[in-house]
């Protein structure tokens, strides 16, 4: 079934609840909502994208992105969104990876993807703002709706989430209508979704936690969101007293930990404060727990396979764990060749159910390579289960940092590190960070002699993501290495723990 299918039910009967409420005052109904997906629907079709195509989306978040995506849903397209950090260089990959029929982006990045396009075959480039007035939202609005919902087999496909392991280039998650469906029903029941709710969303959509797990809970539930257009801990603050529910990464809690007075009054009227994405440190959730009186519900999860395991809402939530896996999800920890090790034990983190994704786009050995013979998911978290079947994540066997809950993988750092006349080679490790949870780090070796820092930061700016740059870098003679003449990157981590100190 099309999972929108299923919110057209909600938004149905939801009817003039509001359905998104900007805190400037804009504010959308779920019965407005449900008609602007059908005008998107509409101008998507016009626009070429038929079903099982894919559309690439990398615009600012807005009510018309929310009705762009659920249009594309309408429509039986294939949803791809990027970070709007990304550089043309880095969209250029993923549109050549997925192919899409339609591309959305923001008017300044227009001109460049417009070459992109032209070079992978894109047959419409759209763009859309936060204006109704203009692209392709004002064609919406002008346009007829349709109000048809493609028919979806449960396994075709609704999205393709870009993520990778260690491989530095990023490969296309691709997550089923049924995936979605079924991990957001489960987390509408296990977090207690109820119609007194009111959810604060301030993540961003272009990844699961902002786009699947905050929006599909609350459209399964048909009741408000105050739709923040990014992390703003004031204004956070001033709407905590109307909601119930909020959903964040670790830096969400730290940064508004530090707000002057901010306290138990601030969250008289909470409900559940969810964090996920990243580590909570035991210590970071204590702290919170003692500044407001709330214990922070945390939950693990991956873009391959959603949210993955949660604390529970009644019952013991055990601050540095993640508590038990969600309904139809098995889970277990194994050793390097798949086996169960006895529980306490350490090992990584395998998984299997019906939430999991059906594969990696286009890369069937990349995929294979992830999956055990018997249908578990090698997820590449450490972790431990204890005899109750409880969950603690205990670092990462894969060679990726976590910052501010964004993922980077230090190869796509290194490649192009390396690439810069007079380095030899690189090495890129995650270093703590009060604020982001890791910083990234570099540790260079120079052919000759040391490359000045402003060519490093010019190949940087041309090719990644500011949240990806290094901000702190070291010149060594040589990397450290094993016998096999792997780099050892925890010795590295140890030698730079204090680069953000
Ligand atoms: C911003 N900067 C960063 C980050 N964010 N640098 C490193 N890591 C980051 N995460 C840089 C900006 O490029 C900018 O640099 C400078 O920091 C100042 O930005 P600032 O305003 O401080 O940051 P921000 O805009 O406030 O962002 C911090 C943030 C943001 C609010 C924590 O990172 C955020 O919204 N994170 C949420 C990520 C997320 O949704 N993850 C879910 C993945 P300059 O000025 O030089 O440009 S999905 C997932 O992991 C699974 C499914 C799951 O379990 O949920
Ligand atoms: P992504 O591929 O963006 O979905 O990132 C998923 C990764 O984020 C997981 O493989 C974990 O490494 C990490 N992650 C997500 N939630 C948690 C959590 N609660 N504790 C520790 N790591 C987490």
């Amino acid at each position: 079934m099309n999972i929108y299918a299923r919110f057209h039910e909600v938004f149905s009967a939801a009817g003039d609840t509001p359905a998104l409420i900007s805190p400037e005052g804009p504010q959308i109904s779920y019965k407005e909502l449900d008609e602007l997906s059908a005008r998107f629907a509409r101008v998507l079709k016009e626009a070429g994208l038929k079903p099982g195509d894919r559309i690439v989306v990398q615009v600012d978040k807005s009510f018309g992105n929310v009705g762009l995506y659920l249009g594309a849903l309408r429509a039986g397209g294939v949803y791809i969104t990027l970070n709007t950090a990304y550089t043309s260089a880095e969209v250029d990959y993923f549109v050549g990876n997925a192919q899409p029929s339609v591309v959305v982006c923001r008017p300044k990045d227009k001109a460049a993807i417009d070459e992109i396009a032209a070079r992978h075959g894109v047959k419409s480039v759209e763009v859309l703002t936060d204006d109704p007035a203009e692209g392709l939202w004002a064609k919406a609005l002008a346009a007829e709706p349709d109000q048809s919902i493609c028919e979806r087999a449960p396994d075709d496909l609704a999205g393709i989430l870009y993520t990778s392991g260690t491989t530095g280039r990023s490969k296309g998650a691709m997550l089923t209508h049924d995936n979605l469906l079924k991990n957001a029903e489960a987390l509408h029941q296990i977090w207690g979704f109820n119609k007194d709710d009111v959810l604060i969303h301030a993540l961003p959509i272009f990844h699961i936690h902002g786009l699947f797990v905050a929006l599909h809970t609350v459209f399964l539930n048909g009741t408000p969101c105050i739709f923040l257009k990014g992390f703003d801990a004031e204004k956070i603050r001033e709407n905590l007293p109307r909601a119930t529910v909020l959903m964040g990464v670790p830096t969400f809690y730290s940064r508004l930990s530090a707000l002057e007075g901010f306290g138990k009054d601030d969250c008289k009227n909470m409900r559940v404060f969810i964090s996920g994405s990243a580590p909570l440190t035991a210590q970071a959730s204590d702290e919170w727990t003692e500044l407001t009186g709330h214990r922070i519900l945390e939950r693990y999860g991956m873009s391959e396979a959603g949210i993955i395991t949660s604390n529970p809402l009644d019952g013991d939530r055990i601050a540095g764990t993640v508590g038990f896996p969600l309904p139809g999800y098995s889970v277990r920890v194994a050793d390097e060749t798949g086996k169960e090790v006895p529980r306490g034990e350490t090992g990584v983190v395998e998984v299997k159910g019906p939430h999991l994704f059906k594969g990696y786009w286009q890369m069937p050995e990349k995929t294979a390579e992830e999956f055990r013979s018997d249908g578990y998911f090698i997820t590449g978290d450490n972790g431990s289960m204890d005899e109750t079947g409880r969950v603690t994540i205990v670092g990462r066997a894969k060679d990726l940092i976590i910052s501010g809950g964004y993922n980077i993988y230090p190869k796509e750092i290194e490649e192009v590190l390396d690439d810069v006349p007079g380095v030899l080679e690189t090495a890129v490790v995650g270093a703590p960070h009060a604020d982001l949870g890791e910083g990234v780090v570099a540790v260079l070796v120079a052919r000759k002699s040391q490359v000045p820092d402003e060519d490093l930061q010019a190949a940087l700016d041309e090719k990644l993501a500011r949240f990806k740059h290094p901000r702190r870098f070291y010149w060594v003679d040589a990397l450290p290495r094993n016998t096999m003449g792997k780099v050892q990157k925890v010795a590295l981590r140890k030698d730079y723990e204090n680069a953000y100190k």
